[in-house]
Parts: C-alpha cells; structure tokens; sequence
C-alpha cells in the first residue's frame, strides 16, 4: 500500500504514525503530508527520515489511502481531490462526518457499511467513539432510549497550544491561551464553539453522530462537555435509559466479552477507568457500572479512553486495516 498521512506533523498524525508502526500496517510507500510551513522537515518512522511533502505533491503520486487529521477546512477543500484520482480518505476531522453520502465508522460497529466505492469515509469524534463502543453492545441487546452524558476533556483534544497552555499554567509560566480561561485548576464548560441552540459544537457531535453511528435516529442524546485539566484521556459520566430492563451481571458480562472494552469494576479494591491510566491504551475502559435507581431500566456507566488513540488515530488506522483486509483499497 502507498500510504499517506496528511498533518504528519499534528498532534493526532504523530499518533497515526506510531500505531501504522505498532500494528505493522502494510506500508510499501509511506508519504508525510502537512502544510507549506513545514515541508522539508524530517519525522521518523521505523527508523527511517522521511521529508514532509505538500499536499498538492502528496496528490501527484496517487496513494492507495490517506489519513486525515489537518482539520475540517484542510479536509473540505482536499479530501476530494484525493479521491479524483483514486485515494481512499479517512478524515478525522468533523468535515464529513454528518455528509449523507459518507459513511461514519467505528470498526466494531459498523465497517460492514463499507464497500469499494467509498472514497472519502469519516472517523467520528473522540467523545462519540469511546461512548458508542460501550453502547452498541448494549443497545442491540436492549434497545437504547434515551442517553444522558456529561464528559470530561482533556486538552489534548483541543491540540498542542492547549497542552503547552496548561504546561505553562502548572509552571507559573506565561501562557498563549488555546482557551478563554485558565485550564489548570479548573473546568470549562466549552468544547469547540457555541451553536446557535446554546450548545457546544461538541455536545452536539455527540448526539448526532451516535445516531448515525448506531443507526437509530430514536435515540434521544443530551449531553454537556467541558474541558478538565488532565493532559491525555477523555473520560465521560454516562446515563442510559433502556427500552426493556436488564440484568446488572449480564450487562457486565456483556461489555466485558465485547472486543476493545475493558471492564475495570470492583468497588472493594477501587477498581475503576481513570484517564491517567488508559493514555497510551488502545481499550475503552468502562467501571462504576450500576442501576440508575430514579427510573426503571437505566444504567449508569463511567467510560474512558485514549483521545488520539481509539478516539482518533488508531479508530483511524482499524478503518485502513479493515480496508486492506476486505480488499476494498
Ligand atoms: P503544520 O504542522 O505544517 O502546520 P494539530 O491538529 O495538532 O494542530 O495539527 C494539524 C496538522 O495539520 C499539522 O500537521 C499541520 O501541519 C497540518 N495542516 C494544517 N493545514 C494544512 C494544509 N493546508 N495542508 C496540509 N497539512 C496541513
Ligand atoms: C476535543 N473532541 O476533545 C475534540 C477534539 O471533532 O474531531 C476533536 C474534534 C473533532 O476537543
């Protein structure tokens, strides 16, 4: 495969390029992609130096897939060049993800959508991510409806300037500020920008994206997000309402056979998911699971994962693998 990764020099790119070597993804031309500044440049890659190239460079040698994480603007305007001459893209960013014609995948879920003539396909956003692969099990078996979700950020979902803010604030160094407020020792109720229904852009991907995801426009989803100063794991406080009721150690038993979740729950030795200890990990890890006792058939649920890894660039990197192993690239 001629692979290229276009933002090889972000936040999330740099992770692509560490799971493309973990996963030993089958490479036989690597190219790295990001903008005008920075090509020239060299990154690493099992071993190797290899220069960054412009995109419009990128386009000329026709690769058989490119992964996106250049932001929406970046991804609007070149995903569909690339596809014109025959790349398949997966693009990280929010460009394309609610595009009728494009499909929005969670490997686990729901690859089985796609099919050869998909050139541009959407990785959904972190927070949807790590919440529908706990959820999907749970919503064939008992039919979700409605999810109530409060999350838990950290700024790496925001991008470098907002982890060098927070590094700066714990320091007591002048900061650039990613954020309006101060991030360390505090909490901000504002992932990306303001919609005009008075939610975040953010808590609004939640709803519409586990709708697309889990192919139920029913599901009724609200949500709050809001920024925490933890430097990678995006953690989410999680209320599901049920159609029929359950059984807590089937549910249990359910999440824990279910593939990429990790069941950490045992309340006498404090077993739960903490961001601190699942950066790094490619698992979403799911504890405090109980019965929500105000209403019948609902289950509170506490889930974490690794933001740029199954929230972005391994998600990313599965879709490729899945690509190559149906033989749809
Ligand atoms: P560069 O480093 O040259 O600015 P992050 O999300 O961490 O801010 O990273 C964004 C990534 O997208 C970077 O690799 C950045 O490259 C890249 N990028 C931004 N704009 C473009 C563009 N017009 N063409 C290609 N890559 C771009
Ligand atoms: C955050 N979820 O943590 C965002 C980052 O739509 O892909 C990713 C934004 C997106 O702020």
């Amino acid at each position: 495969m001629k692979v290229a990764v276009v933002g090889a020099t972000g936040l999330v790119g740099n992770v692509m390029l560490n799971v493309l070597e973990e996963r030993n993804f089958p490479i036989d031309e690597l190219l790295v992609v990001a903008s005008e500044r920075s090509v020239g440049k060299t990154i690493m890659f099992k071993g190797n130096d290899y220069k960054v190239i412009s995109i419009s460079e990128a386009i000329s040698k026709r690769p058989d897939i490119a992964l996106f994480s250049a932001g929406g603007s970046t991804s609007l305007e070149w995903a569909p060049k690339f596809a014109e001459v025959g790349t398949t893209v997966i693009d990280n960013s929010s460009a394309w993800r609610m595009d009728l014609d494009k499909k929005l995948v969670v490997p686990e879920i729901n690859a089985q959508e796609l099919n050869k003539t998909d050139k541009i396909i959407a990785n959904p956003n972190c927070s949807t991510i790590q919440m529908v692969m706990a959820l999907a099990p749970l919503h064939k078996t008992y039919k979700i409806k409605r999810i109530v979700v409060s999350t838990y950020q950290s700024v790496s979902g925001t991008g470098v300037k907002a982890v060098e803010q927070l590094e700066n604030e714990i320091l007591g160094k002048k900061a650039e500020m990613a954020y309006p407020y101060p991030i360390h020792k505090n909490a901000i109720p504002h992932c990306d920008v303001f919609e005009e229904n008075g939610y975040t852009k953010e808590e609004m991907k939640l709803v519409r994206e586990t709708q697309k995801i889990l192919g139920d426009s029913t599901i009724a989803v609200t949500a709050t997000a809001v920024r925490i100063p933890t430097a990678g794991g995006h953690s989410e406080a999680v209320n599901v309402e049920f159609e029929n009721d359950f059984d807590l150690g089937a549910v249990r038993k359910l999440l824990s056979e279910t593939e990429g979740v990790v069941v950490q729950d045992n309340l006498d030795v404090n077993l739960y998911p903490m961001p601190m200890y699942a950066n790094g990990k490619d698992d979403v890890f799911v504890g405090r699971i109980r019965r929500d006792t105000s209403q019948p058939n609902s289950l509170n649920l506490w889930i974490v994962s690794d933001n740029l890894r199954k929230g972005a660039a391994t998600n990313t990197v599965q879709i490729a693998e899945y690509l190559v192993s149906e033989g749809l690239v």
